[in-house]
């Protein structure tokens, strides 16, 4: 038995299941608005997703007819709630599609945000805070609440407020941005509340409910002061394959080994097997992960596409964890057994249509840059990275890198990018570069990592997953080295990954490294900590992390 039926726009632009499987969960039905005529007439709620590049999302409103409809709508005084781009869409424009113009209920443009300070696109959990008492529990929003956004353009507040909106803000690095805002039927969210577990999911019930205010629980300003800013984001990360009996299970390496070696393990030389992929990663959800990271570390290309067991995973991963999903291993240009040539583009399609907010790509974008300084720095408009951050944004493009250390004497030793390293070589070398590697690490290239993220960035990914070989399953903490070599290069933000074994070495990572995120595998697989043990060590700390306390609605 449903409590009502909501209308969502379906312009075919990013993951709409966990926006579906979230509408579902709070008990209501699903209708696709794929065109006016599919029902906009008869819709009383309307959700209005958009994902990606501006002017992608109001072309393809003007392409399908939608604009005038849509305005039409809004004048009828029925509820609309615009998300992300969604939101974007209601000004009348953006710099990053000059010329394109949006409905126009706010007056104004969107703008980038200033990347000479900080990492963009903003990517992580930031504040919704309205700006007047009165305020206070607008559909249900809480100051010490963080919701998940993933954007470069901000809205300033200014001039919603001065038409009347009531706005709730977020702060990045001293930049102002509106995070939600409401006039009379309209609401609407730079924040994805699907993604934003259960914080996000109650700012939707109260919005289908149509529960304008909900003075749950009135914040303490105190909280609203030491509340705001983005928090540092506590990955999860599982790495998925095959074992020898052909279950898909979570496994992890040491030095990217992933069978197990020691007489007394239950089974020598068979693939570590630490669970299955859904129930580890709703555990990981439940323990206040940040986001939900697989690798699937041997590609199923001889398996047609459309039956490649890693949507399986996502389809039910998507159905009850509502933070954002990354999926990495095989995203490239694949042959389907029948000879079927699907582009990179197709692969991450099916993706995000499982369920996957990021993708994650490997070995392709090792190549794709080789390619590039062979061309000398020229793009060529059709690599994995150029072709998905045009359709879905930069957002929704990581690339995964799989370096390891070089120890050389000195600079002159080699072309490649050195470090004056604190962890001298085993010959005494001082020096050390990062080569890059394919095929999880079985291929060594002719190419440094400090290369491989400059070409990558200017691809347009959005994200870095740095991992490290050397470090990979040791427990000793993470390349702190390797970090800040990398966040020197680029502007996009980086995650850390491999090596942690314990909470003091996420501290130490946020504290001696910028990076922007953190992730750990093998300490958690392993029950010696849980996610939460880290999250609260960070807080105790004085860092500003995601501590959603309850974990019901
Ligand atoms: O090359 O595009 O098909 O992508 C392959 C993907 O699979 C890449 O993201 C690559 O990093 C990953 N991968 C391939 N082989 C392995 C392996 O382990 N044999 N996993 C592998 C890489 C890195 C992290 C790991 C951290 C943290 N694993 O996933 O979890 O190092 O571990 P820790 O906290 O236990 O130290 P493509």
């Amino acid at each position: 038995m449903t409590v009502g039926t909501v209308h969502v726009l379906d312009l075919e632009s990013g993951n709409l299941r966990s926006l579906s499987n979230a509408i579902k969960k709070l008990g209501y039905e699903v209708k696709w608005i794929k065109k006016p005529s599919d029902g906009l007439d008869e819709a009383e709620i309307l959700l209005f997703p958009g994902v990606g590049n501006f002017g992608h999302v109001i072309s393809e409103l003007w392409n399908r007819g939608f604009v005038e409809p849509l305005r039409a709508y809004i004048a009828s005084g029925r509820r609309i709630m615009g998300i992300c781009v969604g939101l974007q869409a209601f000004f009348s424009g953006s710099t990053e599609s000059p010329g394109v113009q949006g409905i126009g209920l706010v007056p104004a443009e969107l703008q980038k945000f200033n990347d000479s300070t900080k990492s963009v696109p903003h990517i992580g959990w930031n504040s919704a805070s309205v700006t007047k008492p009165e305020d206070e529990g607008l559909y249900d929003l809480r100051a010490e609440s963080k919701y998940y956004y993933v954007h470069s353009y901000r809205a300033d507040t200014e001039v919603p407020l001065r038409e009347g909106w009531t706005v709730a803000f977020g702060n990045y690095n001293g930049e102002e941005f509106v995070g939600a805002m409401c006039k009379d039927n309209v609401f609407a969210t730079q924040f994805h509340p699907e993604k934003s577990g259960v914080a996000g999911l109650r700012v939707l019930r109260a919005f289908l409910q149509g529960t304008r205010i909900s003075k749950a629980q009135a914040s303490q300003t105190d909280t609203l002061k030491k509340n705001l800013g983005l928090t540092k984001r506590v990955i999860a990360c599982l790495d998925v394959r095959t074992n020898d009996e052909g279950d898909l299970v979570v496994t992890k390496g040491d030095q990217y080994d992933v069978r197990e070696k020691t007489a007394t393990a239950t089974a020598e030389g068979q693939v570590r097997n630490l669970g299955k992929p859904v129930e580890v990663a709703e555990r990981y959800y439940l323990q206040g992960a940040d986001e939900v990271t697989f690798l699937n570390i041997t590609s199923f290309r001889n398996c047609p596409l459309v039956d490649t067991p890693m949507l399986e995973i996502l389809r039910k991963t998507s159905e009850t964890v509502f933070v954002p999903l990354t999926i990495g291993g095989g995203i490239r240009d694949i042959i389907d057994p029948d000879g079927t040539k699907i582009s990179a583009l197709d692969v991450a399609s099916v993706y995000f249509r499982s369920g996957a907010d990021k993708v994650s790509i490997g070995s392709d974008a090792v190549l794709a840059a080789e390619q590039f300084y062979k061309r000398g720095e020229v793009l060529s408009g059709e690599t994995p990275m150029e072709m998905i951050s045009r359709a879905y944004g930069a957002q929704a493009v990581v690339v995964s890198v799989d370096p390891k250390r070089v120890y050389v004497s000195s600079q002159e030793c080699t072309k490649h990018h050195v470090i004056k390293t604190s962890y001298p070589g085993p010959n005494g070398e001082e020096y050390a570069w990062y080569q890059c590697t394919i095929k999880g690490g079985r291929e060594l290239r002719d190419l440094d990592v400090r290369q491989l993220v400059m070409a990558v960035e200017k691809m347009g990914a959005g994200e870095i997953l740095l991992n490290c070989i050397d470090k990979d399953g040791t427990n000793s903490g993470f390349d702190l080295e390797l970090i800040n070599d990398v966040k020197s290069a680029v502007k996009i933000p980086v995650i850390a990954s491999s090596g942690a074994g314990k909470p003091e070495h996420f501290l130490e990572v946020f504290e001696k490294t910028t990076t922007n995120a953190a992730l750990g595998a093998g300490m958690f697989h392993r029950n010696e900590y849980k996610v939460a043990d880290v999250k609260n060590y960070l807080s105790q700390h004085g860092l500003l992390v995601r501590n959603e306390s309850e974990l019901v609605l």
